[in-house]
């Protein structure tokens, strides 16, 4: 024993305790690793392992619950509890996929392996990348210590939703800002949804001749889409809103109940508003192992090819949803059809086969204007509406709000983590027979 304990002494001092570690360290290999078990990576995750069984997909995730984040906007205002959104991981991992649970320090493309944060290596023969966007409150000053102080919330948090219905309770008169960062975010209508529903919630509590709503936004529209932002600019008017864009939020002081906002056309010009309730939309970015990998772009995204989904350097990877350089809106509609592109290509790529499969931009966002009413807005990479119904989507309609709140969260739970929704194309396709969508 004393020999044992003298040579494995020894042995630390002469090569130091983390080689040692790391030789004890797990070095496993699955054929397709997912990095990021989100909405892209348990929906492609259950096509993949689906088609290919048992022991040949795993998925890297850390954390021990998966969220529906749609329904966060429905959440905050009190509309739907958090329970709705909350589903934990295990029962969310596809049965025949192999869930690692940790988060990817590092990607190693050129070794085509990716380094776990316990220090771990897991090699692979093809990487899906699906590791969303990363929320930087921490890039306001202020944040995020001042959600501990009245008024300040954000639905984009489940650590900070539960706030907003608390503010929208407590409000009692003043200013309700909405802010709108200056990166590019997930789900664009989120920050002006809360706004319309809090509106709303003013009038059903009787103090909405008391609030001053304000949508102060680093943007320069409401909308990217000119159908919708036309009908969006109607209700801001008629609902008494005070639209300010080209604001970005860079501090909030709770003691003072101030919002600090630099112009966008000259980030040395402030302006200061005293705020009641404060909802604020965060800055995002690209997750850093992806920006500090091979595989990103300029801007920090998974380089891939719009139409196919497949990494632009390294063939045997690639990658959907947030985290991904496609230049569409960011939303869980557009990894709908997304999941279904990727895995089909992945396939065909595995059997040497032409990638088959490309991608429009689909992507949508149901605009909630009210607890009962919502403008589906859906469109294209270029802009163009794909609208599904044959109605004018831009119309706020009670259809839309029960598809919205109602349906889709059942065919996301039901359908798209099974590996069995891929959008809404073919609905779009049977309900315009004979026109040309
Ligand atoms: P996510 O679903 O965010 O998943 C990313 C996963 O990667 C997470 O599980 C995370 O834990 C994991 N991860 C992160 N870092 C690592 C790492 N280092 N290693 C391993 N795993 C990692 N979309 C709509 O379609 N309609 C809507 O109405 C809508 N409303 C929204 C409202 C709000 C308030 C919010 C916040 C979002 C909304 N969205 C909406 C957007 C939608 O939720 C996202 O676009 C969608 O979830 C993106 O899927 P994803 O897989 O790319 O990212
Ligand atoms: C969608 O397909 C989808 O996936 C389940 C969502 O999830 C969040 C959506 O929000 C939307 C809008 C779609 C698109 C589907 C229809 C019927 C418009």
């Amino acid at each position: 024993m004393a020999l044992l304990r003298k040579s494995f002494t020894q042995c630390i001092s002469n090569r130091g305790l983390d080689r040692v570690l790391s030789q004890i360290r797990l070095n496993s290999s699955y054929e397709i690793v997912i990095a990021g078990g989100g909405s892209g990576g348990i929906s492609v995750g259950a096509r993949l392992s689906n088609a290919l069984g048992s022991g040949k997909v795993a998925i890297i995730e850390p954390s021990d619950d998966h969220y529906y984040q749609p329904i966060w906007t429905l959440v905050g205002a009190g509309v739907k509890p958090m329970s709705s959104s909350r589903k934990a991981m295990k029962d969310v991992i596809p049965s025949k996929a192999t869930w690692i649970k940790d988060s990817v320090a590092k990607l190693n493309p050129d070794e085509k392996s990716v380094t776990l944060s316990n220090g771990d290596t897991i090699s692979y023969k093809y990487l899906v990348v699906a590791m969303g966007i990363q929320l930087h409150f921490d890039r306001i000053k202020g944040l995020p210590e001042a959600f501990e102080t009245p008024g300040v919330c954000s639905n984009y948090s489940a650590a900070t939703v539960g706030k907003t219905l608390k503010a929208l309770k407590n409000f009692k008169e003043g200013n309700a800002i909405f802010t709108f960062p200056n990166t590019p975010i997930k789900c664009a209508g989120a920050p002006q949804k809360i706004m319309y529903l809090a509106d709303e919630f003013f009038r059903k509590q009787g103090n909405r001749d008391k609030a001053h709503i304000y949508f102060n936004s680093a943007g320069a529209a409401i909308f990217a889409v000119k159908k919708y932002a036309e009908a969006l600019n109607k209700i801001v008017a008629s609902r008494d809103i005070t639209a300010n864009y080209g604001l970005n939020l860079v501090e909030v002081k709770p003691d003072k109940k101030q919002a600090i906002f630099a112009k966008m056309s000259n980030p040395e010009e402030k302006e200061t508003f005293d705020y009641e309730m404060l909802h604020i939309t965060p800055p995002m970015a690209a997750p850093a192992p992806i920006r500090d990998s091979p595989l990103s772009n300029e801007a920090g995204f998974v380089n891939v090819d719009s139409k196919t989904l497949q990494h632009t350097k390294y063939p045997e990877v690639f990658a959907l949803g947030d985290c991904s350089s496609l230049p569409t809106s960011k939303t869980a509609a557009a990894v709908a059809c997304q999941n279904k592109i990727l895995a089909t290509n992945l396939l065909s790529y595995r059997e040497n086969q032409p990638r088959s499969a490309t991608y429009d931009g689909y992507t949508s966002c149901p605009l909630i204007t009210s607890s009962k009413t919502c403008i589906m807005a859906e469109f294209d990479y270029d802009l163009n509406p794909l609208e599904t119904f044959p109605v004018n989507q831009a119309k706020e309609r009670r259809t839309m709000y029960h598809v919205k709140a109602t349906g889709l969260p059942i065919v996301y739970w039901n359908m798209m983590l099974k590996g069995r929704w891929g959008g809404p194309k073919f609905y779009r396709k049977l309900l315009h027979l004979g026109m040309s969508k």
